[in-house]
């Protein structure tokens, strides 16, 4: 197995490097220590054909030129959304940036998604090689309370699984909940789009939202509808439906479920044509499933394919989002000098 360094660009003057991590397989996860970035993932398909399986680019001036879809980087302080950006902890109003609208997302205009991360190449260890990102968030960073020292590794090992560890301590009462936000797209270096990706999750529950794409607060049982992906599910059977969910949320997914159960493949996602499957399993309470309803808005490539919506989804494995508001949900606060600490791994395999 092995770490390769390379230079990727400069952000203000400052170097940002590319980390490819590669294991006896040929597999190899490329990231960089902007926004801890996965920028490509070449995978195996049926045949043991290594594809990019993400949606990435190649330059740092593309990923700041198109950073709304939060291609691969992990997002933070708190994934998702909060209404109007304000909350209220021990009696002390905070307000966050608002950037989407009235609303804070991912962590605001920069974020963990929009800056440099120091780096540091893990030990190597037998059936495993790593790297760890580090960052400081300083106390009113966004307008988030708390002075916040993050970490993110990034593990590979000889059994082709990626596992993403998050470590965070604050020294003061705060909320933290950080998620990787890749674009999966199993066809291989973006051949097709993701509408005839099968995916299982192991969720009976799913939050519904509203036309701000904020929780409603009501949790829905996915009995009967497009949400139920317990038995496997193709994405296009719930984007062409008519659903008043998928309507608003510009005709796709862009939900959180709740998890049934952790550490027990919770989720699959499979593409027949070529075979890979994507196997999850976290400790977090739930997933995002976003389906790239989006991506189509502007027009860019990406390595040389049009953007268009369906072109890769995302599986957010992380704590709901909004739940300052909604006290019924899986809580995001994080206390003074308690230690953070979310685990997801991903198991890339084939149906061989
Ligand atoms: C997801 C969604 C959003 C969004 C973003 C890029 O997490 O919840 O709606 O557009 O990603």
């Amino acid at each position: 197995m092995e770490i390769r360094k390379e230079l990727f660009g400069y952000k203000h003057n400052q170097p940002v490097y590319l980390f490819k991590l590669r294991n006896d397989h040929g597999l190899e996860i490329s990231c960089i220590n902007y926004g801890c970035i996965i920028t490509e993932i070449l995978a195996p398909d049926r045949e043991g054909k290594l594809e990019n399986i993400v949606l990435g680019f190649d330059s740092i001036e593309e990923y700041e030129r198109h950073s709304s879809p939060y291609f691969g980087a992990v997002v933070g302080r708190f994934a998702g959304r909060i209404k109007e950006g304000r909350f209220t902890l021990d009696g002390q109003e905070y307000q966050v940036t608002k950037n989407e609208n009235q609303n804070h997302l991912h962590g605001g205009n920069k974020g963990f998604s929009k800056v440099l991360w120091d780096y540091n190449v893990g030990e190597e260890k037998e059936n495993e090689i790593s790297i760890e990102f580090c960052y400081f968030s300083p106390n009113g960073e966004e307008g988030y309370p708390g002075s916040l020292d993050v970490k993110v590794i990034y593990s590979l090992t000889n059994e082709n699984e990626l596992i993403i560890t998050y470590y965070g301590k604050s020294d003061k009462k705060t909320l933290l909940n950080m998620t990787n936000h890749t674009y999966f797209n199993l066809s291989g270096d973006l051949k097709r789009d993701i509408l005839y990706h099968e995916l299982t999750i192991k969720s009976d529950t799913f939050i519904e939202l509203d036309r701000e794409l904020l929780p409603t607060g009501n949790l829905i049982d996915v009995t009967g509808t497009v949400f139920d992906f317990r038995m496997g599910r193709k994405i296009i059977t719930g984007v062409n439906s008519t659903h008043p969910q998928i309507l608003l949320a510009n005709k796709g997914y862009d939900h959180p479920f709740l998890l049934n159960t952790n550490h027990q493949q919770e989720i699959i996602l499979y593409d027949k044509e070529s075979g890979r499957k994507l196997v999850i399993e976290t400790d977090e309470p739930s997933v995002v499933l976003y389906t790239g309803n989006k991506l189509g808005e502007q027009r860019y490539k990406i390595r040389n394919v049009n953007s268009k919506n369906y072109l890769g989804l995302c599986l957010e494995t992380q704590a709901p989002p909004d739940s300052v508001h909604h006290p019924h949900f899986h809580s995001s606060i994080l206390n003074e000098n308690n230690i953070y600490r979310k685990r997801t791994k991903y198991l890339f395999a084939s149906d061989k």
